[in-house]
């Protein structure tokens, strides 16, 4: 075999957002595009005599991306690759692979819930040795390096078959393609008891049916062994479970807006739980008949119940955390339960070095993603059978009466109030008018003009007095490191708060995210507490948009997505 050594020119714009490199498929597709940002990744890891995890949600332009990865790996040095078979592994099953088989680190192929398909994206993210995304030092020298890029490494070998699975040698390095699935069964076989969960499901067969959504992304396979081969659903448990390059056409991304489809079975098949997870498997949304949860809620009801229902967590919960524009329910439940509750900026990367560091068991973000220390990414599978085995746990307590999801919810709301919580999207819209936007809520957190101010909403008529403006800076507990400007937040005199920030995850213009929150004590009493969100927040919203001159600045009238 012959090393080449490619001539190249660098490509503006490679840097690596919230979660890796997302562009147009047609963008990767460029000559030398590709073969420059995987360069890039192995100038800045020291990846040589390793072992490197190839994985991805099996969207388009994957297969030929692998070959490329192992072609410009193998030249500088990689010593072994584990690949999915197919070039299919989950985002967290490639976390899980990584930790298991103790790599040197991961490329993950995907742009997680961003449609696929040749018109639409394709991503590229690298995961470092505890299996989580690359912390931001990593990054930026990833993006310094694809700057500089002059030439790129290629061995000179033909295609590798993908398609079956075993130990193989390409030139100097080896090659284990695995079966995409089998390693993350046992996982969640070793967190959650299952026994409990299946005689639960088959006890209830007709009052508790379940619906599991792949939507077409890469987790139909996961959801198939686990649902229907381990705890005994029938096949017509789950939907869309062949994961296909195109997603089907569709939007992989498990809200009400984009999994209608699961939506509208749940309510027509009269099915008490469903859920469906995104393109990589990472994010999911639980949603029963008449009953949906935010993923604020569901990451607190599990970190409630975690200790007593999950086998995993029987040692004891080390502590929890949110992201900062997730709601505070979780902290209520960390407060009484005498948890630390820790605030993270948007990215899953921020909760891996407190997991490092055995300081947190339990963590989420309100854009659906949840997870815990068994991997070091969000899990969509492992989410979705937490909820099933609380539930089924739940029901083992209180054996007369079935308890569904809107009943664990309620229970929940009566001990620790409600934190009504909706996120507007503003998609695709001018990076001059989200720019616009930015520069007037700073100016108003530097001269401190809306603390004080107090707003009424024209058509419920409450009022609502800002406390104080600020930018969310973190700085890690662990290893110091500080990352700045992470979302600006205004916060009101009775706790609610409203959260503006940039989507670090858009492949084209700027994406404006508005994050509404306000809080209602239990003393509120039931049927305040089950207020529908929307009516909830109908105030506050009015009056986040009118302190931001949103409308205005952006020129749109309503959001794109509401979830
Ligand atoms: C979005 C979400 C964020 C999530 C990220 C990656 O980022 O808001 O919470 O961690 O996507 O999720 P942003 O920067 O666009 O707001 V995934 O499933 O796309 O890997
Ligand atoms: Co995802």
């Amino acid at each position: 075999y012959k090393i080449q050594e490619i001539a190249t020119k660098p490509f503006d714009g490679q840097k690596p957002g919230t979660s890796g490199l997302r562009k147009r498929v047609k963008v990767f597709q460029q000559e030398h595009y590709t073969e420059n940002f995987v360069q890039a990744i192995f100038d800045s890891v020291d990846a040589k005599g390793q072992t490197i995890v190839i994985g991805g949600d099996g969207r388009y332009f994957s297969p030929e991306t692998v070959q490329t990865i192992l072609k410009i790996g193998s030249a500088n040095g990689v010593a072994k690759f584990i690949v999915g078979k197919d070039a299919i592994l989950s985002t967290p099953a490639a976390s899980n692979v990584i930790r298991k088989y103790k790599a040197y680190g991961g490329i993950l192929l995907t742009a997680s819930h961003n449609p696929g398909g040749p018109n639409a994206d394709f991503g590229i993210k690298y995961n470092v040795s505890n299996g989580g995304p690359a912390p931001e030092n990593v990054t930026d020298k990833i993006f310094e390096k694809t700057k500089t890029i002059s030439s790129y490494k290629l061995i000179d070998l033909p295609a590798l078959d993908l398609s079956k699975a075993g130990s193989f040698t390409f030139g100097p390095s080896k090659v284990e393609i695995i079966d995409s699935v089998k390693d993350y069964v046992e996982l969640l076989e070793s967190i959650f008891d299952f026994d409990l969960i299946k005689s639960f499901l088959l006890t209830n067969a007709d009052s508790f049916k379940v619906l599991f959504d792949g939507m077409h992304g890469v987790t139909g396979p996961y959801g198939r062994a686990i649902f229907v081969d381990t705890l005994g659903l029938p096949p017509s448990a789950v939907q869309n479970a062949v994961p296909l390059p195109d997603f089907g056409g569709g939007h992989p991304d498990p809200n009400l807006t984009y999994a209608h489809e699961l939506v509208e079975n749940v309510e027509s098949r009269n099915i008490q739980f469903g859920a469906a997870s995104d393109g990589d498997g990472d994010r999911n949304m639980i949603y029963g008949k008449g009953a949906f949860v935010t993923p604020s809620d569901s990451v607190a009801i599990i970190a409630d119940w975690a200790e007593e229902a999950i086998p995993y967590f029987k040692s004891g919960v080390k502590g929890v955390a949110r992201s900062m524009p997730t709601s505070k329910q979780i902290e209520y439940v960390a407060k009484k339960k005498g948890l630390n509750c820790y605030e993270v900026p948007t990215g899953w990367k921020f909760f891996g070095n407190l997991m490092d560091a055995g300081k947190l068991s339990i963590c989420g973000e309100e854009s659906f993603g949840t997870g815990s220390d068994h991997i070091r990414e969000k899990d969509g599978v492992w989410a979705i059978v937490a909820w099933l085995n609380i539930l089924a746990f739940a029901n083992k307590k209180s054996p007369n009466k079935l308890v569904g999801i809107t009943e664990l919810l309620q229970q929940h709301y009566e001990v620790y109030g409600r934190s009504f919580f909706s996120r507007y999207d503003y998609e695709e819209v001018s990076s001059e008018g989200a720019q616009k936007l930015v520069d007037a809520l700073n100016a108003h957190i530097t001269k401190g003009t809306l603390a004080g101010t107090t707003h009424k909403s024209a058509s419920t008529g409450q009022t609502f007095t800002v406390a104080d403006t600020l930018n969310f800076d973190y700085t890690d507990p662990v290893d110091g490191s500080v990352s700045k400007n992470q979302g600006q937040i205004v916060t009101f005199s009775d706790g609610s708060r409203v959260v503006f920030r940039l989507s670090g995850t858009g492949s084209q213009g700027a994406t404006v995210r508005m994050y509404v929150e306000r809080y209602v004590a239990p003393a509120a009493g039931a049927a305040e507490l089950a207020t529908e969100t929307a009516q909830g927040l109908k105030g506050l919203i009015e009056v986040a948009l009118e302190i931001s001159k949103l409308k205005e600045f952006l020129g749109r009238e309503k959001p794109t997505v509401i979830t």
